[in-house]
Formats: structure tokens, C-alpha cells, sequence
């Protein structure tokens, strides 16, 4: 959301009183994919878990390491979504398998195997992406990808009140990305700000805050590339408010071979739906290019506030396929 922009969308009369006053949150979360990169487990389990059209396998790493990556476990095993913040995570248990994890935070105690920027923080076991008026965060996994290999994400986040978005983002430009406040979600530009959007990208957006640009005068959850946050590649309405008390559970899994990504969201823990909310055609390595691939979440907060909102990412895996 953005006064600035003087675009904003006026909501429905019960969306102007529950906006009045109140700042915009942006949270994007955003994965970046980058490089052909062997992962190798790096902090805690997450959730909810990863999972591409195969069950889901999560591989159990050292959630509360502060040093370097720990190697690799041999073992695969069935994994207990965590407790993370005052909302209990699903609860998903797997199968032993072969597939490979890349890294798995169960909640996050510090900053270790992230690459934070702007005003993305670690705070009360969260990885605050953005917090007060007008901020921007974005916080990038160590750990690149190889943007030709099938991936599954799984991350719960919470957005305290009512702002502008969080977002899933796969980018191929740098461990220091980061776009606007505001409508720019922390990965999009946002007029007047100067900051450049994030590019070459690919972003799944949860889109709280309706502006003139995009495609409905309600909350949404949509695909976009290269920062672009005017133009949509597909979009849904989540049937569930991306803001207020709670997290919402996020599944996306990306099959490289048919060049599909799939989206899938809830409020209700531990529950995955079976079908997804968006799906959608995009080919990963035209979109990012060959090289370092960077994966990663993103979020701001708008202009327009009295009160501090939140926007905060409560867990976060990645697993290759
Ligand atoms: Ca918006």
C-alpha cells in the first residue's frame, strides 16, 4: 500500500474500517533459485513440509546450530512439524526416502544460514522480514540451488495486521537483493523509492493489500516475475485472510521437467490441500538463467499506519526432487 503512489484501491466499506489508521505490511516471501549448487542440510526442520508430487521427505538437521552448515545427514526420517511461536505447525510424517533436503529451519534462533537485508531481523525465534511503517526486508538462504532441478518449499508465516503482502521469490541476481516497501513487497519497485525491483526473479506473492495495479480489489495470492508486481502470471483469492492472529501453512513445489510450479495454501494446521491454489507453466532456468540461484522471503510495511504490524516468517524448508 502505498499514499504515495495515489493508487490505492478504496476497499469495501468493512475493509475502509479495518484499514483505517492502520499500516501496510508488506510481506513477500520469496524464493530465489541460483546456480547449480549441491545443497547439503543446513539449519532445523520446517514447515510445513516440502513436498512435490512424491511424499514428502524432510531430512533432520541441527535446528539450533549457529556454525556452519552441518553436514549432510545420512539419515531420513520421519519428521514432527515444531511448535514454532504461539501457533502449532502441522504435523506431517513421511515415508524414508532418498530425496535430498537443502535446508530446513525450525524456527529461527539466530541468523545462521541467511543472508538478511534491509529490515529483515531474526527476533523471538522469527525471521521478522519487516516490522513498523514503511520497511522492507528480504532474507536469502546461504545455501544457492540449481534452478534445473525440481523443487518442494514448505514455510508458515504470519502477517500481524492488515499490509501489503508476503512473498516466495527465486532470484538470480544477488544475496543482497531487495526491493521497496509497500506494494513492492520487498522484492517489487515501488515509485519514488529509488530501489530497483529484484531481477531476473520469479515471486509467489500473498498479496493482503489491493492496489489500482493488481488484478482484484481483495486479498490474492499470485505469480509474478522479475519484481514485476503490476502484472500477474496467475492469481486466486486465498478464501482465507492472509493477515490476523494465526500463520498460514504454504506448500510450493516446482516439477522442472514439465515446468509447473504449484501453490498451495491454509489456515488450518497441518492440513495441505489437495488442490492448489494457483498453478501455473513457468520454465525456472529462462526465467533466473544458469547461475547462482538465490531462494528466499520477502515482506514490507506500508506508509500509511498508527500501529506496527508484523510480518514474519515462522519456519522455512527446501528440499531438491
Ligand atoms: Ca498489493
Amino acid at each position: 500500500m502505498s499514499a504515495r503512489s495515489g493508487r490505492i484501491i478504496r476497499p469495501s466499506p468493512r475493509r475502509q474500517i479495518s484499514r483505517r489508521g492502520i499500516a501496510g505490511v508488506a510481506a513477500v516471501a520469496v524464493l530465489a533459485v541460483a546456480g547449480a549448487v549441491t545443497f547439503s542440510a543446513n539449519s532445523a526442520a520446517g514447515i510445513p513440509e516440502a513436498s512435490l508430487d512424491a511424499p514428502p521427505v524432510l531430512v533432520l538437521a541441527n535446528a539450533a546450530s549457529s556454525g556452519p552448515a552441518t553436514p549432510e545427514p545420512t539419515r531420513v526420517a520421519p519428521v514432527s512439524a515444531p511448535a514454532v511461536g504461539r501457533t502449532r505447525p502441522p504435523t506431517v510424517k513421511m515415508p524414508m526416502s532418498k530425496v535430498a533436503p537443502v535446508f530446513s529451519f525450525r524456527g529461527f534462533p539466530d541468523d545462521a544460514h541467511l543472508r538478511l537485508n534491509g529490515s529483515a531481523t531474526v527476533a523471538d525465534g522469527r525471521l521478522v522480514l519487516a516490522s513498523g511503517r514503511d520497511r522492507a526486508g528480504s532474507a536469502w538462504a546461504t545455501t544457492t540451488i540449481d534452478p534445473s532441478r525440481s523443487f518442494s518449499t514448505g514455510f508458515t508465516f504470519e502477517i500481524s495486521k492488515i499490509s501489503d503482502g508476503i512473498a516466495f521469490v527465486v532470484q538470480g541476481r544477488s544475496g543482497t537483493a531487495r526491493g521497496s516497501s509497500g506494494e513492492g513487497l520487498g522484492y517489487g519497485a515501488r515509485p519514488g523509492t529509488g530501489r530497483p525491483r529484484i531481477r531476473p526473479s520469479l515471486a509467489v506473492e500473498f498479496d493482503a493489500w489491493p492496489n489500482a495495479f493488481d488484478p482484484v480489489d481483495r486479498q490474492h495470492v499470485a505469480v509474478t516475475r522479475n519484481g514485476d508486481v503490476t502484472r500477474h502470471l496467475v492469481w486466486t483469492e486465498p478464501g482465507f485472510s492472509l493477515y490476523g492472529r494465526g500463520v498460514v501453512n504454504v506448500w510450493i513445489d516446482y516439477d522442472a521437467r514439465m515446468h509447473r510450479l504449484r501453490v498451495y495454501a491454509s489456515r488450518k494446521s497441518g492440513f495441505r490441500p489437495a488442490e492448489p491454489l494457483v498453478t501455473t507453466s513457468v520454465d525456472l532456468r529462462r526465467i533466473v538463467g544458469t547461475g547462482q540461484t538465490h531462494v528466499g522471503l520477502t515482506g514490507g510495511t506500508g506508509i500509511t499506519t498508527v500501529a506496527d504490524p508484523v510480518a514474519a516468517v515462522t519456519a522455512w524448508n527446501l528440499k531438491l526432487r
